[in-house]
């Protein structure tokens, strides 16, 4: 019976559905929480951030995705999926502080019974966790002429101690390979073309897309560059458009940043400082 009742749970965790945070328009910076329930007595459960509904039926073992947070203290109340927010499991909202302009990344880990009032809240702090510091003031914004850049970031390599297990392959630099995404805005009266990226950690960067051809995903160097047609915002994204960043020189770690140069078909460069975070 047990072993059903967590069966299905397992499939519930694959239906973990999370509702934005915070509606800002690019991950900037703050602090960015996750919510990992190990409870394996406890149901599914929906998670209130500061009142508002976070996270739609967490199932044990499921994790949620980082959500961006603003704010340095929250209170978080669990509920039974489904339920109010009276409904909570705590006598109390769990409360939270986070550092004071941390944009850190932490977890939410649930543990414990409900039954025997050994449930509880534990926070993490995942940049201590992988000996982080965070050091970098980086926006990921950055303009020139009508050309608008917003949410910029990079991803991070491997987890310190896993050195090389950036993105499933290293190449020959040994500190794997990164992407970096942003919005590109081309508010300007004609058409344009992002042709070329530099950056100051990378011997090769690259402009590509991943296709998926025969459910395999494929990514292909972008030879013209990525248009920037008049009026329009271009995403750049896990899964789609990125710029590749190869031949690392060091690791990119969370909450660093690194320095890109991007180079536009009017003959326009940027050169700014870009976030490292977790997509
Ligand atoms: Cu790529």
């Amino acid at each position: 019976m047990r072993k059903q009742i967590l069966g299905l749970l397992a499939v519930i965790a694959f239906a973990v559905t999370i509702l934005p945070l915070a509606s800002t328009a690019a991950h900037e910076s703050g602090a960015h929480l996750r919510v990992a329930h190990l409870s394996p007595t406890a149901p599914a459960v929906d998670v209130f951030v500061n009142g508002k509904k976070a996270i739609e039926n967490l199932a044990f073992k499921g994790v949620t995705d980082y959500l961006p947070l603003e704010g340095t203290t929250f209170e978080v109340v669990i509920v039974p999926a489904g339920g109010k927010i009276e409904d909570s499991v705590t006598a109390e909202p769990i409360k939270l502080t986070f550092d004071e302009h941390d944009n850190g990344y932490y977890t939410a880990a649930a543990v414990g019974a409900l039954a025997d009032n050994t449930f509880e809240v534990v926070l993490l702090n995942d940049n201590a966790a992988h000996g982080m510091a965070m050091k970098s003031t980086a926006k990921g914004e950055a303009s020139v002429g009508d050309i608008v850049i917003t949410g910029a970031f990079a991803r991070p390599t491997g987890m310190a101690g896993s050195q090389g297990h950036g993105m499933g392959h290293t190449g020959q630099g040994g500190f794997g390979v990164s992407a970096a995404y942003m919005q590109i805005e081309n508010k300007g009266s004609e058409a344009d073309a992002l042709i070329k990226a530099e950056a100051d950690v990378a011997g090769l960067v690259e402009l590509h897309e991943t296709v998926v051809e025969n459910d395999m995903a494929q990514m292909k160097p972008l030879a013209e560059g990525i248009p920037l047609p008049l009026g329009s915002l271009t995403e750049l994204k896990p899964g789609g458009l990125h710029i590749m960043l190869m031949q690392l020189k060091r690791e990119l770690v969370v909450g660093e940043s690194i320095t890109l140069t991007l180079t536009f078909k009017s003959g326009k460069t940027i050169t700014f400082d870009v976030p490292i975070r977790m997509p």
